[in-house]
């Protein structure tokens, strides 16, 4: 029996997820509209706690200040009505032909400065809304052709735009910050800030570092062949987890977007025990939102679009059963312990050790009998089959 989900578990939706018509490259929408107000309702009802959404999921692209207005009291009542919050809020500057090279970094200024002014414009609203978290994805940040984009002069405009949004939010007095979400191709041949690593490296070049971090998505990292419980440990180690995209992907191809836990089941396993269970004394390390941004399958009609949303919490909720259940198990604590998992904490040198007392030491290293210590097994694959069981019900 699938656990119910229930706000305290703070999942979320993409208003752009449920909403999605399925319109691909190669075929039209195989579903209706679906207005925000009922997205909300429905999303209530199935126990999510939020909303997210860009600007022009919620308002049509160039409608004007008394559409606008009215579009966002439509929603905001339903909010009311409901109790869901909208813990983060993005910018779309990837639909709009004007945005076919880019936001933040077209070749083109005129593009560039029109985009600044659509993400501050949604920054606003964001602040208004209460979201604590601002998500930029850069879809169009990016080229097809590597002597058409000057990517160092394309860095420092994306810079640019992301110091000017910090600094704009410093002087409002926002409660807001930005996560940079990281994607290697599609639709762009080559996005900018392709991974973790490649956005880390970036925050590190900002104003205010401060107040950018990361969306890490499931289905972005495992595009580039990388394991996503690893990037998001990282992420986490730098305190950089702001916020994060749930979802499935089955290997290096186009961006699936299936519902979480439908393409890595293992790695998802091991990314809801990290979320879970992965602190240093054994409690949560992330207590963001758990923001799924999937797309219900194209095959699926409207039916099938709330059993996908629904799909992605009992998923999430089930594997956190299934991990608590593996971390309690006797048989995985000494299976850990003999696979020295805990160890790792240890640092490698002693307390107070410096590296002089190092070098004196024969038995670092003089002395070691290396053929012994090369002998030992580390026992990873009965570890790893204790987690198998525990996946598939077996313990
Ligand atoms: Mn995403």
């Amino acid at each position: 029996m699938a656990p119910r989900p229930t706000p305290a578990d703070k999942f979320s939706f993409g208003l752009w997820t449920v909403g999605w018509q399925a319109r691909d490259p190669f075929g039209d929408a195989t579903r209706p509209e679906l207005d925000a107000v009922e997205a909300v309702h429905r999303l209530a009802e199935l126990g999510a706690y939020g909303i997210t959404f860009h600007d022009d999921d919620l308002i049509p692209f160039g409608a004007d200040a008394a559409a606008r207005d009215q579009h966002i009291a439509r929603f905001r009542k339903a909010l009311d009505e409901t109790g869901l919050v909208v813990p983060m809020v993005t910018t779309n500057l990837f639909t709009h032909p004007i945005f076919k090279d880019g936001g933040f970094t077209s070749n083109d200024r005129d593009v560039r400065r029109f985009a600044l002014r659509k993400v501050i414009r949604q920054v606003d609203l964001a602040a208004e809304l209460g979201a604590s978290t601002f998500v930029m994805w850069g879809g169009r940040e990016g080229s097809e052709y590597d002597l058409a984009k000057d990517v160092r002069a394309a860095l420092d405009r994306y810079r640019e735009a992301v110091d000017l949004l910090t600094q704009y939010t410093i002087d409002k007095g926002y409660n807001l910050r930005f996560a940079l979400e990281p994607k290697p191709n599609e639709p762009r041949g080559d996005i900018l800030l392709p991974t973790i690593g490649h956005a880390l490296g970036f925050i590190s070049q900002l104003a205010h570092p401060e107040l950018v971090g990361l969306n890490p998505e499931v289905g972005h990292e495992q595009m580039a062949g990388l394991n996503y419980a690893h990037g998001i440990a990282q992420a986490l180690w730098q305190g950089k987890l702001f916020h994060l995209d749930l979802n499935g992907q089955r290997g290096i191809k186009y961006d699936q977007d299936l519902v979480f836990g439908h393409g890595d089941l293992m790695n998802a396993f091991a990314l809801v025990d990290l979320l879970e269970n992965g602190g240093p004394n054994g409690g949560p390390t992330y207590d963001g939102p758990r923001h799924f941004d999937y797309k219900p399958s194209r095959t699926e009609d409207m039916d099938g679009v709330w059993a996908s949303a629904a799909a992605n919490m009992s998923t999430y909720l089930l594997l956190k059963e299934r991990a608590a259940a593996f971390r309690a198990d006797p048989e995985v604590i000494e299976a850990l312990a003999a696979s020295k998992v805990g160890e790792l904490s240890t640092p490698t040198l002693g307390d107070g050790e410096g590296y002089e007392a190092f070098l004196a030491d024969r038995s670092a290293f003089e002395d070691v009998d290396v053929d012994a210590v090369a002998a030992r097994g580390f026992a990873f694959v009965r570890l790893n089959q204790l987690a198998v069981e525990h996946l598939l019900g077996a313990r």
